[in-house]
């Protein structure tokens, strides 16, 4: 009577990873996609590079899915490798990492207790052991070298080209423009109402990466015995009463010409990727080393509201390049802390976070309909879990909505024991 045992709307970071995990484990699965082709640069899920780091200063509570996620990541690196041959790139590359400033003392507590490996730096020894900062000496920093940098898009490509392996379908260029559950019980079903995205609205948005070789594809209808709802910044447009609770903010990340001389600072062996968070209650910045194909040193700002985005219908209307408030702001972190790095902007990328107001994450079934499981917001800081996270609703979709509670109690998101507030370091 269903098409599929499972739809999964969205696949960025966390429906990719939920597709691969359903598709592994034999269910019938579709994933269907707003744009395409996967692993393109109008969601949350691209920008070239993503921190993963173990010691956590967001809360204790993220460690086991942390050790998870890495684990799965490195297997999937190996998987991709047994299918393509050797990768060209790594999807993790090591690079450790640095907590600086504010951050500091909250990363410490997350290494002690879970007993991470790390070290405890001053910042006048940062500035001598990684030549490309240069911070106040008398701040600290905590160095965790089991950090490095994480590749969004190939991640992304990599868990939907594997899912489509293992007999996952895909449908990208496509919108859902409804969905209900019809039925009770073991009778119910989710339907999906789906229509090609329109291409005009996101010509209009001079968005590049949009592709509709499959929208004249697209069934008008299509149901399922559950479904996973991972949209990002679109989950307002799915689920009208989450506007309030998950709310998509636009973020701009740049990358920096880098003097000739000191290149080889900026190098992946030589700079570990980096939160710092300034002391003084002011702007938070996280960046990484050069490395890929992009030149240049690529520095965000963290938790920065940029500009909310209340209405969904505005979400292709964002401004998709950085103006000069955008580039003041960036440049404003390198010139204070990376001062070689401060050359002309090279690149720039827009992206959206979806925030919550505590800053954590919503992994959620659906409090109507349990048999659809609810994934965004992340907040700003969901990628480096989203394999581990697609592992977690894979089982809680084959598990069923009887297992709410159990679900519940291996849910390692909540609830967060505190951690103590930062301290002037
Ligand atoms: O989770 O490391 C992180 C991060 C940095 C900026 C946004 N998220």
């Amino acid at each position: 009577r269903v098409n599929y045992d499972v739809v999964v709307v969205g696949l960025g970071a966390f429906g990719s990873s939920v597709l691969y995990h359903l598709a592994k484990a034999g269910l019938k699965v579709l994933g269907v996609e707003r744009y395409g082709p996967v692993g393109h640069s109008l969601g949350s899920s691209h920008g070239a590079s993503r921190i993963i780091r173990m010691a956590y200063f967001e809360g204790l509570q993220y460690g086991p899915l942390l050790k998870r996620s890495m684990r799965l990541f490195l297997e999937l690196q190996d998987e991709l490798a047994a299918v393509q041959g050797p990768l060209s790139e790594p999807l993790f590359l090591r690079t450790g990492m640095l907590d600086v400033g504010s951050v500091f003392e909250r990363a410490l507590c997350s290494a002690q207790v879970q007993g991470l490996q790390h070290e405890v730096l001053t910042g006048a020894e940062l500035n001598r052991r990684f030549p490309a900062y240069r911070v106040p000496e008398h701040w600290r920093a905590l160095y965790q070298p089991d950090g490095g940098v994480l590749t969004p898009e190939r991640i992304v490509q990599a868990h939907v080209g594997l899912a489509q392996r293992m007999g996952a379908q895909v449908l990208t260029g496509t919108t859902v423009a409804a969905w209900r559950v019809e039925g009770t019980g073991a009778d119910a079903a989710v339907t999906f109402k789906l229509v090609p995205t329109d291409a005009t609205a996101v010509a209009a948005s001079k968005r590049m990466s949009y592709s509709d070789a499959t929208a004249t594809a697209v069934p008008r209808n299509v149901t399922a015995a559950a479904a996973v709802l991972t949209p990002g910044p679109w989950i307002g447009q799915l689920v009208p009463e989450l506007r309030e609770l998950c709310v998509p903010e636009r973020q701009v990340v740049g990358w920096f010409e880098i003097e000739a001389a000191a290149r080889s600072h900026f190098a992946p062996n030589r700079f570990p990727v980096f939160v710092l968070e300034e002391t003084s209650g002011g702007a938070a910045y996280y960046g990484f080393p050069e490395h890929g194909q992009l030149p240049g040193f690529k520095i965000g700002l963290y938790r920065h509201l940029y500009e909310q985005i209340r209405n969904p219908g505005d979400l292709d209307r964002v401004n998709r390049t950085a103006n000069a408030a955008d580039e003041a702001a960036l440049r404003s972190g390198v010139l204070s802390y990376f001062p070689t790095a401060a050359g002309r902007l090279l690149t720039s990328s827009t992206c959206f976070f979806t925030n919550t107001p505590d800053g954590h994450f919503l992994v959620e079934r659906h409090p109507r309909y349990p048999q659809v499981i609810l994934c965004s917001a992340c907040s700003g800081h969901g990628f480096k879990m989203s394999s581990g996270i697609g592992q977690l609703i894979s089982r809680m979709v084959r598990e069923g909505p009887k297992d709410t509670a159990a679900a519940a109690a291996t849910n390692t998101l909540q609830p967060p024991p505190p951690l103590p507030p930062s301290a002037p370091s």
